[in-house]
C-alpha cells in the first residue's frame, strides 16, 4: 500500500466514506479543489477576523453547522462553536474556574479536549466521553496551570480530523500574575493568530478530503479568513500563534528583514527571549512572539510568510507613530527543570496507525503511569513522519533529540505539550503527571493519523 492514500479503511464510520468517496473522486477529477492561491490584488486583501473574548466562568458552546465569512463578501459552511471561526478566544487566569456547557448540534457526536489544559479525565474531552447529538455536557475545571495559549477543539473517535478541519477550534488564553509583572503588549496589541491550510469546493465551502499522510490544503488561513490582513502601528505587538492545521508545518518568517522575538511557547514563557528570523511550527504547537514595528517606516508591508509553502500568510500594514510603551524583556520566567527520572518508557510511532504496534483500542489501557513520579519519554519512529507527539494530563520538558534535526530548537525549551518527531528522529522528554490521576491520552497530532489509531490510553495512578 501507498503510504499516500486517501484515508480509506473499512473500519471507518460512514461520514469517512463519505469523505473518502469525495476524495476519490476529487483525485479523479482533479479539477474540483481550487488551486494555488493567487495573491489578491494589491490593497485587496482582507481585514484579519479577532474572535470575541469570552470568559470561560459560565459559558454555553454550541458546536453546529454554520455559515462563517472568510473575508471579502466570501462566506463558507462549516462547522463552527457559537457560530464563529475561529471559535470564541476563552481567556481566564490562573486559579479561575471554567465551567462550560457544550450542546451538540452536529449529526454526530463530539467532545471538547482543552488542549494544554491540565484538567481531569471528565472533562478532558476524551473520545469515550463521547457526546451525541442534541446532548449537553458540562466541562468543569479549576485552571491550575500558568499563564499560556491553549486551545480547544473536538476529540471524538476517528472524527477529530474532520471536525477539526470543518472549522472547530478556539483559542484559550490563561494569564497570571507573574505575566502580568512583565508589561507585554496587550489589548489590540496582543493578537491571536491560528494559522491553518484548508480546501475549498467549487461553491467556496470548506470540504475535507484527508489522506492517510494528513491533511494537505492548498489554500492558507488565519483566524478564519482569507488573504487576510492587519493594520499595525509603529509598535510592539506580541502575536499569540497557534498551528491549528490537521497536518502541515509551517515554517514563519517576516520578510522585509523583521525578526520574531521568541518569548514563549505551548506551556508559556520561557525562561529568556530568543531572537530568530524562522521558526518550524508543528500541528498544535503554539509560539508567544514579540513584533517590533517601531522602526519599520510607516507605509511599509511586513508580510508574513511560509517559507515551505511559499505562502503569504498576513500582511501588516504599518501606520503611524504612536507612542506605545512596551519592551522586549530579556529574562521571563523561572523554569524549575525536572530531573532523576525513575523510569523510562518507549514510544514507537508504527506506520500511520500504531504506537508500539497496536491501534487504539479505545476500551484498552495499554500502561499505568505512577502519580507524581519523574519518568523519561523516548519517542522514535519507523517511517511516516512527521508525527506531532502530543500528551494529555501534563507538560513535558524536551530533552534531546537525536538523528534527524539532531538539536532540540529554541521553541522546543521550556513547558511543551506537542513536539515534532521527524523520519529517523529519537526525541527525549521528561514528564511528571502531578495534576490528576486518570484516564488520559498519548497520539499523533497529524489528526488523520490519530483517527486512524494513533494514539494510546493510559492511566495514571
Ligand atoms: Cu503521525
Amino acid at each position: 500500500m501507498s503510504n499516500d492514500t486517501p484515508l480509506g479503511l473499512s473500519s471507518r464510520r460512514d461520514f469517512v466514506r463519505t469523505a473518502i468517496a469525495s476524495a476519490g473522486m476529487l483525485a479523479a477529477g482533479g479539477v474540483r479543489v481550487l488551486g494555488a492561491p493567487r495573491p489578491p490584488p494589491a490593497g485587496n486583501r482582507n481585514p484579519l477576523k479577532i474572535p470575541p473574548i469570552v470568559s470561560p466562568a459560565n459559558l454555553d458552546l454550541s458546536a453546529a453547522p454554520a455559515v462563517v465569512p472568510l473575508g471579502g463578501g466570501k462566506t463558507s459552511s462549516a462547522l463552527a462553536y457559537n457560530g464563529l471561526f475561529p471559535g470564541p478566544t476563552i481567556l481566564a487566569n490562573s486559579s479561575d474556574s471554567a465551567a462550560v456547557r457544550l450542546t451538540n448540534g452536529l449529526s454526530d457526536g463530539t467532545t471538547i479536549h482543552w488542549h494544554g489544559m491540565i484538567v481531569e479525565t471528565a472533562a478532558d474531552g476524551h473520545p469515550k466521553d463521547l457526546v451525541d447529538p442534541g446532548v449537553s455536557y458540562l466541562y468543569e475545571f479549576p485552571i491550575i496551570q500558568r499563564a499560556c495559549l491553549n486551545w480547544y477543539h473536538p476529540h471524538p473517535h476517528m472524527m477529530t480530523g474532520e471536525q477539526v478541519n470543518l472549522g472547530l477550534a478556539g483559542a484559550f488564553i490563561i494569564r497570571d500574575a507573574q505575566e502580568a509583572g512583565l508589561g507585554l503588549p496587550s489589548g489590540a496589541y496582543e493578537v491571536p493568530l491560528i494559522i491553518r491550510d484548508a480546501n475549498f469546493d467549487r461553491s467556496g465551502n470548506l470540504i475535507y478530503n484527508p489522506r492517510t499522510t494528513g491533511f494537505v490544503g492548498k489554500i492558507s488561513l488565519v483566524n478564519g479568513t482569507l488573504d487576510p490582513q492587519l493594520n499595525v502601528e509603529k509598535a510592539l505587538y506580541r502575536f499569540r500563534v497557534l498551528n491549528g492545521s490537521n497536518a502541515r508545518i509551517f515554517r514563519l518568517s517576516l520578510d522585509n528583514g523583521v525578526p520574531f522575538h521568541l518569548i514563549g511557547n505551548d506551556g508559556g514563557l520561557l525562561e529568556s527571549s530568543v531572537e530568530l528570523g524562522q521558526i518550524e511550527l508543528g500541528p498544535a504547537e503554539r509560539l508567544d512572539l514579540l513584533v517590533d514595528f517601531r522602526n519599520v517606516l510607516a507605509g511599509t508591508k511586513v508580510m508574513l510568510r511560509c517559507l515551505d509553502a511559499g505562502w503569504d500568510l498576513l500582511e501588516f500594514d504599518v501606520t503611524q507613530q504612536v507612542n506605545a510603551g512596551g519592551t522586549i524583556p530579556t529574562t521571563l520566567s523561572t523554569i524549575t527543570p525536572l530531573s532523576n527520572p525513575v523510569t523510562t518508557r518507549f514510544f514507537s510511532f508504527d506506520g500511520m496507525s500504531k504506537i508500539n504496534g497496536l491501534e487504539y483500542d479505545i476500551n484498552r489501557t495499554d500502561f499505568q503511569v505512577p502519580f507524581g513520579q519523574t519518568e523519561l519519554w523516548r519517542f522514535t519512529t519507523n517511517g511516516n513522519a512527521p508525527h506531532p507527539v502530543h500528551v494529555h494530563g501534563a507538560s513535558f520538558q524536551v530533552q534531546t533529540r537525536t538523528k534527524g534535526r539532531g538539536t532540540v530548537v529554541p521553541w522546543e525549551r521550556g513547558w511543551k505539550d506537542t513536539v515534532l518527531l521527524q523520519d529517523q528522529e529519537t526525541v527525549e522528554v521528561l514528564i511528571r503527571f502531578d495534576g490528576y490521576r486518570g484516564l488520559y491520552l498519548i497520539h499523533c497530532h497529524k489528526l488523520e493519523h490519530e483517527d486512524m489509531g494513533m494514539m494510546s490510553n493510559f492511566q495514571v495512578v
